[in-house]
């Protein structure tokens, strides 16, 4: 834990032009009729999710070049995540991945989470990779493998991920299936459909009623040929035939170039079946980069999509479970994190301060331009001093970065846990 004079004193230096811009933002917003306290209220009430399996260095196909001090079993991964919330007050859960992140002593591990003032968000189920002593091996799928007993090894993993779950008090479980085939007439695609179809059915009936299946879809893999859930028309009617606590989770990478992404978000919003979100940002495909890196206008489109839908009455969908699904190969993952937070919160405030009135009248009236120019020009609003004022009135950083690095963190992580590299992607 980091001491609270730490990020104290950082404000104190940062306050004066902190002050200035919040001012500006406050006059400009305030002609627009916009109450800035409202908006920063809902900022800090948004919390994203940190992956457990982001918090040491990234692989690339060919290699790995940690820098060191990366945490080495899941307390650390929870102190990690418990010092970005320190930061930022706005990354209050951890998502476990199974079984990377299987707890030794449950109550010691729910102690600790407390006193980092955190919870565990999902649990994730890894049927992508065989285990030491497997009996059976997933090289030719989990659930959809033509195998029962390849099937049922998958099942029961995923059951048990739900047991972990509720022992730590997660009520969420996150599937994405590696299943498909490399090569064409290796699998057959309705076959294989109906097998997760019926696999997953079998884990959501062992699933407590209060909890929430997350299906996640990805449409291609390295080497692959066809993926068992390719897109979210797939997600969608898996979690249609499953239950109603079946969701679709909408991973940005997961995507072909130029996807209408906000378009799905709009559509899984309007059936009320879009759970949860994994946020990264990419080039091609599944780059797992920072969040907002790549295409920023693209991904306001997204949020724009999302508070719309969120603010809607008429929407009847369940609230999101927010994470981030990335990985850090070059920059300081914990940096690289609060980088991601940031971004996120950024563009959720503009979001939230789109004239909504005026966007319908322009929609309704077919005025192209003016629709286009009020997204715009919130787009163009340099909404930073909102997130940096929600972070300061709640005791984190205003550049939570800069505290980061001033206060030598890595550095005294280095020193504490040595040259080590987490367990994870
Ligand atoms: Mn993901």
């Amino acid at each position: 834990m980091l001491s609270n004079d730490i990020i104290q004193h950082h404000n104190e230096k940062l306050q004066a032009e902190h002050q200035f811009k919040l001012t500006y933002l406050t006059e400009l917003l305030d002609r627009k009729g916009i109450d800035i306290q409202t908006i920063i209220d809902k900022i800090k009430a948004f919390q994203v999710a940190i992956p457990s399996w982001a918090l040491g260095t990234g692989g690339t196909r060919f290699g790995r070049f940690p820098n060191g001090g990366e945490p080495r079993n899941l307390e650390e991964k929870i102190e990690d995540v418990g010092l970005i919330h320190q930061l930022n007050r706005s990354s209050n859960s951890i998502s476990l991945h199974i079984p990377w992140d299987i707890p030794s002593d449950a109550n010691a591990i729910k102690q600790l989470l407390k006193a980092n003032d955190l919870t565990i968000d999902s649990v994730n189920s890894n049927t992508f990779q065989d285990q030491k002593d497997q009996p059976y091996s997933y090289k030719f799928g989990s659930l959809s493998h033509s195998k029962s007993e390849v099937r049922d090894l998958a099942i029961q993993h995923n059951i048990q991920c739900i047991e972990y779950g509720k022992m730590l008090d997660s009520k969420v479980l996150t599937v994405w299936l590696a299943d498909g085939s490399n090569f064409p007439g290796q699998s057959h695609l309705r076959g294989a459909y109906q097998r997760t179809n019926d696999s997953l059915s079998s884990i959501y009936k062992s699933m407590p009623d209060d909890w929430t299946m997350l299906i996640e879809y990805k449409p291609y893999e390295p080497h692959f040929y066809s993926m068992v859930i390719p897109d979210w028309g797939t997600s969608y009617s898996l979690c249609q035939n499953i239950g109603k606590n079946a969701q679709v989770l909408v991973d940005l990478g997961h995507h072909l170039p130029n996807t209408n992404i906000e378009q799905i978000v709009g559509r899984l919003m309007h059936f009320g079946r879009l759970g949860g979100f994994h946020f990264n940002g990419s080039m091609y495909g599944d780059d797992d980069l920072t969040t907002g890196s790549i295409k920023p206008y693209q991904f306001f489109l997204i949020f724009n999509e999302l508070v719309d839908g969120m603010q809607d009455p008429s929407v009847k969908n369940p609230p999101l479970a927010w994470m981030i699904d990335a990985s850090h190969n070059t920059k300081d993952p914990i940096e690289d994190l609060l980088q991601s937070v940031n971004a996120i919160l950024t563009t959720y405030a503009k979001a939230l301060l789109v004239d909504r009135v005026a966007l319908v009248d322009a929609q309704e009236n077919n005025d192209v331009l003016r629709a286009e120019e009020l997204l715009r020009d919130t787009f163009l609003t340099d909404a930073r001093a909102l997130v940096a004022e929600a972070s300061r009135q709640v005791g984190g950083a205003i550049d939570p970065i800069a505290a980061f690095r001033s206060a030598k963190i890595r550095e005294s992580l280095v020193e504490k846990r040595g040259f080590s590299v987490a367990t994870g992607l």
